[in-house]
């Protein structure tokens, strides 16, 4: 729909504050025909717009779609660097897939990619990553470290610290994560992370960080095969959260901690992120692409490498697995 017809038409329905507005009235102030006007009346639908349609009286807004915008994520933001370029979508197939091409194309630091739905969300592995309209935060964040390819992994780390930072700052729930890529309330898995580059042997390009946040969902809108796995702040909370602010608080966050890292290494988001892990003391298995293993996580090296001790006390370095956490 034209953004001037669609803002005139939103004009007249926020005008009449929740009361019905009749077809020929929309017809005579648009200046189009009775069709056209229900094809408009469908185009909001579309956009998440629940409207309610009564005979002799017209059509009401019920609800309006909880949405984010350029503008709402710009507004606001206090970053220096981060988000300070948005490349903002309302549908796309993964905000990954914009953001390699974008880095690619030379966007600089700090270049954030966001979009109200992904069709081909991704997790590790080509694994899916479930991304319905409205509801979450999928975003993909270009970095320009000067950092060799090696220490990339630890940059999946400081993203986990910024954005448990961030939903406690917003929400003030307490959120724990789980090594390396995952963030949890109550045990269940809120927020996914996908670190991907475009590297040289020895130089990277671009380190492209993907988010995706469970914030607006009901458990009814999640799929049946992640009903035990996963949950959403709205559900932990009781009440839903804006996630354009979210989004700023992130991107503060993360620049904050992104600072340090580059100043002083590691170490000081070592040290946060410990605070924050689950896994770490306790039982755990690893599933690697090679195969499991089992026994205590027992850290982190000082460069984000899980520390596994078996039955055995020999103590393997884990670069990449999936972890079940035990007992203590
Ligand atoms: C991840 O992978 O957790 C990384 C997810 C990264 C998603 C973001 S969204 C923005 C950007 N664009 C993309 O295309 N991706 C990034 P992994 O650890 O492999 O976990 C994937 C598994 O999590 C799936 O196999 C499901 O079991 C589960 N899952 C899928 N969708 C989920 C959701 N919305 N909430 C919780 N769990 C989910």
């Amino acid at each position: 729909m034209a953004t001037e017809i669609r803002s005139k038409l939103l004009k007249m329905f926020t005008e009449i504050e929740g009361d019905f507005l009749s077809g020929q009235k929309i017809s005579e102030e648009l200046g189009c025909s009775r069709t056209a006007v229900w094809k408009h009346i469908e185009d909001l639908r579309q956009e998440g717009y629940e409207l309610e349609a009564v005979r002799r009286k017209g059509y009401r807004i019920k609800t309006i779609p909880d949405k984010i915008s350029h503008n709402e994520i710009s507004l606001g933001l206090k970053t220096e660097i981060l988000g300070r370029k948005i490349h903002f979508e309302e549908s796309v197939t993964s905000t990954q897939r914009i953001a390699h091409q974008l880095a690619y194309d030379g966007a600089p630091e700090g270049t954030l990619i966001v979009a109200e739905e992904q069709t081909a969300g991704r997790g590790r592995l080509s694994r899916e990553w479930y991304s319905p309209k409205h509801t979450g935060v999928w975003m993909s964040l270009i970095l320009r470290p000067n950092l060799p390819p090696a220490k990339a992994p630890q940059l999946t780390l400081l993203t986990a610290v910024a954005i448990t930072q961030a939903i406690e700052e917003v929400t003030g729930l307490r959120p724990d994560i789980k090594w390396p890529n995952d963030i949890l309330i109550n045990k269940k898995k809120t927020v996914g992370i996908l670190t991907e580059m475009q590297a040289e042997a020895d130089k990277i390009n671009s380190v492209i960080i993907g988010t995706g946040i469970n914030v607006n969902q009901a458990i009814e809108h999640f799929p049946e095969e992640l009903h035990s796995i996963a949950t959403s702040l709205s559900i932990e909370l009781g009440e839903s959260v804006n996630r354009a602010e979210l989004i700023q608080v992130i991107l503060l966050k993360f620049e904050t901690l992104y600072h340090k890292y580059l100043e002083h290494g590691f170490y000081p988001i070592k040290l946060l992120w410990e605070s924050y892990a689950i896994s770490i003391g306790k039982r755990i298995i690893a599933r690697t692409i090679t195969g499991s293993l089992e026994g205590r996580a027992i850290g982190i090296t000082d460069d984000g490498v899980l520390m596994l001790e078996d039955d055995k006390e020999e103590i393997h370095y884990i670069h990449s697995a999936d972890i079940q956490i035990g007992s203590d």
